[in-house]
C-alpha cells in the first residue's frame, strides 16, 4: 500500500469548514498531520471546541458502526497513529480589526449544537491542553497534564500552528505535505514570513478565499476569508512569486528585518498556490433535500454522525431560509442550499494523483473515475491583494488590461514606468486560480456516499 499523504488543515470551524474535515477525515490514504485553528468565522476557542467535537463523533460513529456491522468510517480512533495534532492559533488577524461571521454560523460555530446536544460535545475543561505552561497556575498545569493524557482521536498542543506547520514541512521530505487553507490565512503567514525556505517545501496551498470576477460576500469587492486578514493572504501569494518581496503587503514590508528580506530573496523556490475562489465555489451546494436523504435514516437509526450533523445542518438551512429567502419558504422541502466552499477546496487536495487507488471519492455515481486533471486552473495568474484601500481592501486585483501578456522590461527605467510590474517574469504573484471543475452534482453524491458509507 503506499504511503499515505500528509495534509495540514488551517481552518476555522464554522458549516463548511466542518463538512470539509468530515470529508478529509473520510478520505482514503490521506494522513492529516495537523488541524490548526485561526479566527475566522468565530473565534478560535470555538472553532476549537468543534474541531474536538467532530473528532469525538467521529470516535462514536466508528463505534456505532462496528456495534451496527455498517461500513467502517476512514478514521477510527482506535489507531492511534491516525491521530492528529490540533493546536489552536491566532485570535487577531496580522493587522486591522478583526470580523467575523457568527451571523451565519451561530456564536458557537455550529448553529448552538453544543447547547442542543451535550451528550455529543466536549469536556468543559476542552481548552486546558491547549493553553501554554507559562499562562498557567503549578495546579493548572498539573490538571493540564491530565487532561492531556486522557484525551483519545488527537493530540493537543499548546504550541503556535506556525511553528508546527514548518516543523511538519521541514521533517518530512519537500514537495510531499500539501497545506489546505480554509480560513483567514493568518497562522500560514506567520510561518511563510518565520521561515520562507522551509514554508516554500509545501507540496502546494490548496486555498478557498478570494472573489475574482463575482462580487465579494463581505464588501462589493471582498471574499471573507480575504477580507478578514488581508495582509495574511497578500503575504502568502507574495510567496509565490520569484521576488516575494516585489508583492509584500507595506503594513508588513516595513516590518521585515534584513535578516527576513534576506531570507524572503532567497527562498529556493516559489509556492504553488491552488485558489477556490467564490467565483468557483459558489457553484457548488448541497441541498437539504440532498442532506436529509442520506443523513435522515441514519439519524433514525441512532447514528451519532448523522444525529450531530443533522442539528447544525437543519439549523444553517434555517438560516439560509432567512437570509436569502426562498421561493414557497413554507415549503419543507423548498430548495435550501448550503456553499460548499470549504469542502470543495478539500476534495481537489483528496482527490490525489490520477494514478491514486480508486476510492468511493474519486468515481462518479456511473463508476466512471473523477481525476483531479477535471479541475481547470487560469495557471500562473498575476492575483495580488488590496491591503490599503479605503473601500477595496481585501480585493483580488488581477491584470486583465487588454492586450496584456508577459512583459520584458528591458531597463529599470521602463519597468518603473508600470508600477506594479504586472506580468514582469522576475515580479508578481503566480496564483493558479481554479475554473469550474467536476460536475456539482456529482460532487454532491461523492461527498454523501463518502460522509455516510
Ligand atoms: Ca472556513
Amino acid at each position: 500500500m503506499a504511503p499515505k499523504r500528509k495534509i495540514i488543515i488551517d481552518c476555522d470551524p464554522g458549516v463548511d469548514d466542518v463538512i470539509g474535515l468530515l470529508l478529509a477525515f473520510n478520505a482514503p490514504d490521506i494522513e492529516i498531520a495537523l488541524v490548526s485553528l485561526c479566527f475566522g468565522n468565530v473565534d478560535t476557542a470555538a472553532s476549537l471546541r468543534n474541531v474536538i467535537a467532530t473528532l469525538s463523533v467521529l470516535g462514536r460513529e466508528s463505534e456505532f458502526r462496528k456495534e451496527r456491522g455498517l461500513p467502517a468510517l476512514q478514521f477510527d480512533p482506535a489507531d492511534r497513529a491516525a491521530w492528529p495534532t490540533v493546536a489552536c492559533g491566532s485570535d487577531e488577524p496580522m493587522s486591522e480589526v478583526r470580523h467575523t461571521a457568527d451571523y451565519y454560523h451561530g456564536v458557537d460555530g455550529l448553529g448552538g449544537v453544543h447547547a442542543a446536544l451535550p451528550e455529543l460535545s466536549t469536556p468543559a475543561d476542552y481548552r486546558l491542553p491547549f493553553v501554554p505552561d507559562a499562562q498557567l497556575t503549578p495546579a493548572e498545569v498539573e490538571a493540564k497534564r491530565a487532561a492531556t493524557a486522557a484525551v483519545v482521536g488527537y493530540v493537543p498542543s499548546d504550541r503556535e500552528p506556525a511553528d508546527l506547520v514548518l516543523e511538519i514541512l521541514a521533517a518530512e521530505p519537500a514537495g510531499t505535505v500539501t497545506i489546505v487553507a480554509l480560513a483567514p490565512m493568518t497562522n500560514l503567514a506567520h510561518a511563510a514570513l518565520r521561515n520562507p525556505a522551509v514554508f516554500s517545501r509545501a507540496a502546494a496551498v490548496n486555498a478557498m478565499g478570494g472573489a475574482i470576477a463575482v462580487a465579494g460576500n463581505m464588501s462589493p469587492l471582498a471574499e471573507f476569508n480575504v477580507f478578514a486578514d488581508p495582509e495574511a493572504s497578500a503575504v502568502v501569494y507574495a510567496m509565490t512569486s520569484p521576488s516575494p518581496l516585489s508583492t509584500m503587503p507595506p503594513a508588513i514590508a516595513r516590518t521585515l528585518s534584513d535578516e527576513t528580506r534576506a531570507a524572503l530573496a532567497a527562498v529556493p523556490a516559489p509556492i504553488e498556490l491552488n485558489l477556490f475562489p467564490l467565483d468557483i465555489t459558489f457553484q457548488y451546494s448541497l441541498k437539504r433535500t440532498e442532506f436529509m436523504a442520506a443523513a435522515a435514516p441514519l439519524a433514525a437509526a441512532g447514528s451519532p454522525l448523522a444525529r450531530w450533523m443533522s442539528y447544525w445542518m437543519e439549523v444553517t438551512f434555517d438560516k439560509m431560509r432567512v437570509l436569502i429567502g426562498v421561493k414557497g419558504a413554507d415549503d419543507p422541502n423548498a430548495d435550501l442550499l448550503i456553499r460548499l466552499h470549504d469542502p470543495l477546496t478539500v476534495w481537489y487536495t483528496v482527490l490525489g494523483q490520477p494514478d491514486a487507488s480508486p476510492s468511493v471519492l474519486t468515481h462518479y455515481p456511473s463508476g466512471a473515475p473523477i481525476l483531479p486533471s477535471e479541475f481547470q486552473f487560469a495557471r500562473a495568474s498575476d492575483v495580488r491583494i488590496e491591503t490599503t484601500g479605503q473601500w477595496t481592501t481585501g480585493a483580488c486585483i488581477v491584470e486583465h488590461r487588454p492586450g496584456a501578456t508577459k512583459r520584458v522590461y528591458t531597463s529599470p527605467a521602463e519597468s518603473a514606468q508600470d508600477y506594479g510590474r504586472w506580468l514582469d517574469a522576475e515580479a508578481g504573484n503566480r496564483v493558479n486560480v481554479a475554473a469550474p471543475g467536476p460536475a456539482p452534482a456529482a460532487f454532491v453524491r461523492a461527498l454523501l456516499a463518502t460522509l455516510f458509507p
